[in-house]
């Protein structure tokens, strides 16, 4: 089923239109109305007017997460006090939250959206759906919420954390769709299976998950433990949070809502454009966003584009799973790697489990060193000394031989990594400590 099938099976040709005109209007509304833009658009020697085709958006200047900061709490903002609705805000690793908000049409646009993606996952309004993300400022839980409750699903509010509760209500409510990210997934399986209890047999049937990288071996985990079917999405606060790109149940990438948020990848070096299936950074412009007009966001995701056509039948473009962020991304005695790549060699090992924790240091003036430390499951890990080292020796050599990274693997007994019950922290960078 498609959510709304005018928008979503657009004709790229009349997608293409509509956008020209939501971007038209947009730059206006952003000139006139934030100080921020209209002194970007003025130092590009640009106006709004002379945007005349969707190329023309290569003319506007870039917005930054710093932008944020640098305007916060509400110094973007394209509306007064009194036509918010809500405000959401998202924690920043340093310092202070970045803020968004929104006005009543914002909210009305963000539900349908999630609305969207849910029911091209295969969510219908006879799902009993259960949301552990978290709610609150976080963009998680009340996204998908107001998405399932917009769809006519029924929605258990649970919030993400107290994880045994979780997995009662899933037996008792006979949950059909669990919303989290997928590091909590993982951890959700670890503790049914303290409690005894066989996720996979439950009547679990679609997995909403996102928010965080994930690889295909992690999903592939997901669905064996859960029994169910896991779905990638993506979102960020800056957008709406939940609901700027979902996959349909083909899996091969997620639809962007075109209609919405307009795309664009961009070499993240140079800042400029690159066409359709060249991996880059991808850049969003909130077409219809009234309390945030925000122009060309640099999200710092990397992705590529992919505008072929879809089995769903779904015209919007799809982007591939996101392989990191510019600033998650190491670089390893000069080769670039990404913590979801290795993730995706150590998931291939055998007896290796989905935990773990990456520690990059530098000696003063030495190179970057890795060592990637990574659970193994309770029978490997008390076997003897040698099945270990075996062990150790596998990944070492895979993580060269398929990354070209030197990395020491320290295999580490269950439990040894912390859980995560929203985004997981995967690296643990030392190298700030010597101040280069
Ligand atoms: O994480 C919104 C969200 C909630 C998306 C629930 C999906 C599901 P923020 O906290 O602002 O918003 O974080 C946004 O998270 O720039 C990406 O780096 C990362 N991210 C989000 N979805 C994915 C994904 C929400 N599917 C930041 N794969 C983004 C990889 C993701 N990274």
């Amino acid at each position: 089923m498609i959510w709304n099938p005018e928008r979503e099976t657009m004709s790229r040709g009349d997608l293409s239109s509509l956008q020209l005109e939501l971007l038209q209007r947009q730059a206006a509304r952003a000139y006139e109305r934030v100080p921020f833009y209209r002194q970007a658009f003025r130092e590009r020697g640009i106006h709004p007017q002379d945007i005349h085709s969707l190329d023309d958006l290569r003319l506007l200047p870039f917005t930054r997460k710093a932008d944020f900061r640098d305007h916060y709490p509400f110094g973007l903002l394209a509306v007064t006090r009194r036509e918010l609705a809500r405000v959401h805000a998202s924690s920043g690793t340093t310092g202070k939250p970045t803020v968004v908000a929104y006005t009543q049409a914002d909210l009305a646009m963000w539900h349908e959206v999630c609305a969207r993606e849910m029911v091209a996952g295969g969510i219908t309004d006879e799902d009993m759906v259960q949301i552990a993300m978290g709610y609150g400022l976080f963009t998680g839980g009340i996204g998908w919420h107001y998405g399932a409750e917009t769809l006519g699903a029924t929605v258990v509010p649970a919030s993400s954390g107290n994880t045994k509760r979780q997995i009662m209500l899933m037996q008792d409510f006979g949950t059909t769709v669990f919303c989290c990210t997928p590091s909590y997934a993982i951890y959700i399986t670890e503790q049914a299976e303290e409690m005894g209890v066989d996720l996979a047999s439950l009547d679990l049937r679609v997995g909403i998950h996102g928010a965080e990288p994930w690889s295909e071996g992690m999903r592939r985990e997901i669905r064996e433990r859960m029994g169910l079917d896991p779905i990638d999405t993506y979102g960020l606060s800056e957008m709406v949070g939940p609901g700027v790109a979902g996959e349909c149940t083909h899996h091969c990438g997620m639809h962007i809502s075109e209609d919405h948020f307009l795309p664009e990848i961009i070499d993240p070096e140079t800042g400029e454009p690159l066409p359709y299936g060249e991996r880059g950074e991808l850049v969003l412009t909130a077409l219809t966003k009234e309390a945030l007009p925000i122009i060309r966001y640099r999200t710092g995701d990397i992705t590529r584009l992919d505008p072929t056509p879809c089995a769903c039948g779904r015209t919007h473009v799809r982007m591939e799973k996101v392989s990191g962020r510019t600033d998650d991304m190491l670089i390893v005695r000069g080769v670039n790697v990404f913590p979801s790549q290795i993730e995706t060699v150590l998931l291939e090992v055998e007896g290796v489990q989905p935990h773990y924790q990456i520690v990059v240091d530098r000696e003063r003036g030495a190179m970057d060193d890795l060592e990637v430390w990574v659970e193994v499951s309770e029978d490997v890990f008390t076997d003897d000394i040698g099945r270990l080292k075996r062990l150790q020796d596998k990944a070492e050599f895979e993580m060269r031989e398929t990354l070209g990274i030197q990395a020491r693997i320290k295999l580490v007994e269950p439990n040894r990594i912390a859980r995560s019950m929203g985004k997981a922290k995967r690296i643990i960078d030392r190298r700030d400590v010597y101040g280069d």
